[in-house]
């Protein structure tokens, strides 16, 4: 449900930039010989021609539409030019058009905060540049005004004909409009400024729409595309939102539009005005009342959120009609391709922006066969996730079982699925500690280290100590499935998981102090001239008083095993290691000599100083997570 947020007092200036046409310019601009002509973009399935799923201008202009395939596109417009989708393991392979995205995002962020909403639109709050534009060089000040801002269009303002660019100019140029207007007028030749910057970096076009919020920055993109960038002064708001189809209004295509069309008989988003807030909040709650009431007005109080990269990463593939998936070795086929290529995002996501991914969620759209309940819905599913294409493999497939028992229910019928598709999402950054190691680590060199380890082990390890504290944070919600109806039987080997994850955090940190105990014992100055010295590989301590250097491939603290995800799922494992000894451990904080901190490099003396310090009021395990893994486990040869 929609949340109400009012405004902030001051005025802000906020752009809804959304890229034209987009896959096809990209096409463009791998081909350049497709520059100009018609074209569109087709799905990967070749079934009459393929879907269209992105159509150029030019084509547009000979009636093509997204919602035609192939052959009906060419019966429209003979000469258009059909790109395949690029296609990996079966599926439409869209990082091509992400990394162009990106470059366009990059561009952008330059001018203010910087929200990536999707592969193609992006929110920018320019408040402070349009505030400090206005202060030191207000528009009529300026010499010459862009001409990209000089065509744009401001609503409520006529300005057709041979006058318009100088009648925009003159409206951008206003010396008596209010505050609001200037801020707006400052905000769209910075804009168009930006709009120059992509064509000229990245060939490509994009319109946008600049407001006093994102809702209505959003609802201005489209209305003059391609390549045109819409204005929204307050007093135009009015007249914008009287005759918008409610169904239009973003949080409003679904059921919430349709109640409001039924039971208020409400058709589009100005009829709102005639129901008072305490009316609307009788029918709908007092939050979405409220923000009912706010849009009817015009008034949004979303915040553009500081985001350059996507908030989950999610792949899928459909199977209409007869290539329903029918058998549970179908559906593990496609979910391994599926986890293979999410696996593979995620991971990149990891090295390339230290971000880690920390819910796995299914989706399914299926039928049952002679159903007599066609509505029923395969619910989606969700746990915690775990790297790895193997393990994200085993989890889908829990899913999978899980929402089909629950979508079957006691019927022993015959099934088809039409749809799957895998989420990752929770992304955050991965913790400080953590990516303070890290960079340590690269840092000193030991970056081959991690691209090099043919077992991907470092960065299991690094992703696992965050895994720790997703399952800890997990842990507190009794390890629900989350969203979900999960059956008792469901969560038995997730309980059992974390409650095995929760002492292993004990035991590592245990194991952090021996280490560093051990590492005191060897000398003050092994700890430095192994960083310094020894590339690529780290002591394991074999006896008390002895270090040995392993490569990279047998670092024990990074084995997969012993990474928390794994061992969780490896009592066995586990015992056998408190056998050899790591159970009959008890330790004094006290007991760390200090001046062995002092020899640790900075980043790490910070951290194992945050973690001790609360392990002395607490046995906190969040902190110690990471550091926790850069020591753990100490092998006994
Ligand atoms: P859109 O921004 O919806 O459309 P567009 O950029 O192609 O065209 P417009 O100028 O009207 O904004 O979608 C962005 C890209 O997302 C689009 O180029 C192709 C892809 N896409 C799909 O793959 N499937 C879909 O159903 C839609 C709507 C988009």
């Amino acid at each position: 449900m929609p949340i109400a947020r009012p405004e902030p007092q001051n005025a802000r200036v906020i752009a809804h930039v959304d890229m034209d046409c987009f896959y096809v310019q990209v096409e463009q601009r791998k081909n350049p010989e497709l520059k100009g002509l018609p074209a569109a973009v087709v799905q990967y399935n070749s079934w009459k021609g393929g879907a269209l799923i992105a159509v150029g201008y030019e084509a547009r202009r000979f009636g093509v539409k997204r919602s035609m395939r192939g052959d009906e596109a060419k019966m429209v417009c003979p000469n258009i030019q059909l790109i395949q989708v690029p296609v990996a393991r079966g599926k439409a392979d869209l990082n091509m058009y992400r990394d162009a995205g990106s470059e366009v995002v990059s561009i952008l962020s330059t001018k203010g905060r910087c929200e990536r909403a999707s592969i193609d639109e992006v929110y920018l709050d320019l408040t402070d540049a349009a505030e400090t534009m206005l202060s030191e060089t207000p528009p009529e000040m300026l010499d010459t005004i862009n001409e990209e801002a000089l065509r744009s269009h401001v609503l409520g303002f006529n300005v057709d004909g041979d006058e318009r660019e100088k009648n925009v100019k003159e409206w951008l140029c206003r010396s008596e409009a209010d505050r609001q207007d200037k801020l707006l007028a400052c905000g769209a030749i910075i804009v168009a400024q930006l709009l120059i910057e992509v064509l000229n970096e990245t060939t490509f076009t994009c319109s946008a729409g600049i407001a006093h919020n994102k809702m209505l920055a959003k609802l201005a993109s489209p209305m003059h595309k391609p390549a045109q960038q819409t204005v929204v002064p307050s007093s135009s708001v009015k007249d914008l939102l009287a005759s918008l189809p409610v169904k239009k209004m973003k949080q409003l295509g679904g059921k919430l539009g349709s109640s409001l069309q039924i039971d208020l008989g409400v058709k589009t988003v100005g009829d709102l005005l005639q129901f008072s807030q305490e009316k609307l909040q009788e029918h709908y709650g007092i939050n979405t009342g409220t923000w009912l009431w706010n849009i009817s007005r015009g008034i949004s109080g979303d915040a553009v959120e500081d985001r350059l990269l996507p908030k989950s990463h999610g792949c899928g593939k459909t199977f209409p009609g007869p290539q329903a998936l029918k058998t549970i070795a179908s559906v593990e086929n496609w979910v391994n391709q599926l986890c293979e290529e999410l696996n593979e995002r995620i991971h990149s996501d990891l090295d390339q922006n230290k971000r880690v991914a920390h819910t796995l969620t299914l989706h399914a759209r299926a039928f049952k066969e002679n159903d007599m309940e066609p509505q029923r819905k395969f619910p989606s599913k969700s746990c915690p996730l775990r790297y790895g294409t193997s393990k994200l493999k085993e989890d889908t497939m829990r899913l999978f079982d899980s929402g089909l028992r629950d979508f079957l229910g006691s019927q022993h019928i015959g099934w088809g699925v039409t749809s799957l598709s895998i989420t990752a999402s929770k992304i955050t950054d991965v913790p400080q500690g953590t990516r303070s190691i890290l960079k340590f680590l690269q840092g000193k060199d030991c970056s081959s280290m991690i691209s090099d380890d043919p077992n991907g082990s470092l960065k299991q390890d690094l992703v696992s100590s965050s895994a720790v504290c997703t399952e800890v944070d997990l842990q507190r919600k009794d390890f629900e499935m989350m969203n979900h109806d999960v059956r008792p039987s469901d969560l038995a080997s997730e309980a059992t998981r974390s409650d095995i994850n929760s002492k292993l955090l004990d035991e590592t940190q245990k194991r952090t102090i021996t280490a560093i105990r051990k590492i005191k014992d060897v000398g003050k100055s092994s700890i430095l001239k192994f960083f310094q010295g020894s590339n690529s590989s780290f002591p394991t301590t074999s006896q008390a008083g002895e270090t040995s250097n392993h490569d990279t491939a047998s670092l024990p603290s990074f084995s997969e095993k012993g990474s928390s995800t794994e061992v969780s799922m490896n009592k066995d494992d586990r015992h056998s290691q408190t056998q050899n000894g790591y159970d009959s451990w008890g330790f004094n904080v006290e007991d760390i000599d200090p001046s062995v901190l002092d020899e640790l490099p900075i980043e790490i003396q910070r951290e194992v100083r945050e973690w001790i310090r609360p392990l002395k009021r607490t046995n906190t395990s969040r902190k110690g997570s990471s550091i926790v893994h850069y020591f753990s486990p100490v092998k006994k040869e």
